[in-house]
């Protein structure tokens, strides 16, 4: 026996992603329904060998349906994941609507599994930003051992992360630069990302920092630990897909270069590739399509008393958004409604 699934939001890049990965890994499904805005309504997706119609998102009754993974934006997901939940459908929301709520855990299976159980409150569940999940996942069992005080992180996001516009417009854009006829100006983005890098995702907040680094700090701090501070710089770069960080992390306790990696070689979510040679580390075009976070560039900071510096990257559709998603529809049927 399964669970009767709903993906809201199926023909965008993370619905397409979660569908893709409720097949790959086999989740016990009975029955799927994929639901769309009126714009997409009619347009097939596929779920395994199967194609799917997608439903209207406003007249879909969520009663008698055992979970939702919602893949819209925040304005959609304030007018039907409450109806969903108070359908007793449990919502898995990849928005930022709930977040920062605290009657909705905000989790990232391999970090804190056990939060799950505060699901109850509103039958809601949030997925976390895609920057803050990869990290998170890297910092936990370093944390474990020698419990981090500071990081400092620089991001360079992906377009994907802006969604299929974000995408068309560096293709676009790099096809014009070799075409000067054509002109591309920038929508998606504030300024040409072709050939270019923008410090900038997300708005502006009073502090001057975006609120894509803004949630790195407080997701981290709801996620794993909030005595640790975290300062974060978010830049979006010209590739398609998949998420670096490079982190600098402060420690109470000593932790040298080597214990750090026999550290990350075991942890959970974690492939650590790290030759400290010539491509012996991972870029964001070799994560592509693949689950783990990779770690790389393992390294001691002198400059601060107990200091490592490391290189982070990960698939955001993936474990950014769609893969932990899904490991948290996983839990949940696990620990929750145990059916599968
Ligand atoms: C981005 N963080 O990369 C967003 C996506 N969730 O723009």
């Amino acid at each position: 026996m399964g669970y009767k699934v709903v993906v809201v939001g199926a023909t965008g890049n993370v619905g397409r992603e979660m569908l893709n990965i409720l097949a790959e890994r086999e989740f016990p499904v009975d029955e799927i329904a994929v639901l769309a805005s009126r714009k997409s309504l009619g347009t097939e997706v596929s779920f395994g060998d199967k194609t799917l119609k997608t439903k209207d998102l406003a007249t879909f009754d969520f009663a008698g349906w055992d979970m939702a993974l919602f893949a819209v934006g925040s304005e959609a997901t304030k007018e039907y994941a409450p109806k969903a939940a108070a359908a007793g459908c449990i919502v898995i929301d990849n928005s930022s609507l709930y977040r920062y709520d605290p009657d909705v855990p905000l989790i990232v299976p391999e970090v804190n599994a056990d939060a799950i159980m505060g699901y109850s409150k509103k039958n809601i569940i949030a997925n976390p930003n895609c920057s803050t999940a990869q990290m998170v996942v890297a910092l936990k069992p370093l944390h474990d051992r020698a419990k981090i005080k500071r990081v400092v992180v620089a991001t360079y996001q992906s377009v994907s992360g802006a969604g299929k516009e974000g995408m068309d417009e560096l293709w676009e854009q790099t096809k014009a630069v070799y075409n000067p006829v054509v002109d591309v100006p920038p929508a998606k983005f504030s300024k040409q990302i072709a050939f270019n890098v923008i410090p900038h995702i997300d708005v502006f907040l009073d502090s001057g920092e975006t609120k894509e680094e803004w949630k790195m700090v407080a997701e981290t701090k709801k996620i794993l630990d909030p005595k640790i501070k975290v300062t974060a710089t978010c830049v979006r770069v010209p590739v398609f897909v998949g998420h670096s960080e490079a982190l600098n992390i402060e420690f109470e306790e000593p932790l040298d270069w080597q214990e750090a990696q026999d550290i990350l070689r075991e942890a959970p979510g974690i492939m650590l590739i790290d030759k400290r040679e010539a491509g012996g580390y991972v870029t964001p075009i070799e994560c592509v399509g693949e689950y783990a976070t990779y770690i790389s560039r393992v390294r001691e900071d002198s400059t601060v008393e107990h200091g490592l510096s490391l290189w982070c990257v990960s698939d955001n559709l993936r474990k950014g958004a769609a893969l932990n998603a899904v490991q948290i529809a996983e839990v949940l049927g696990q620990r929750v409604l145990k059916k599968g």
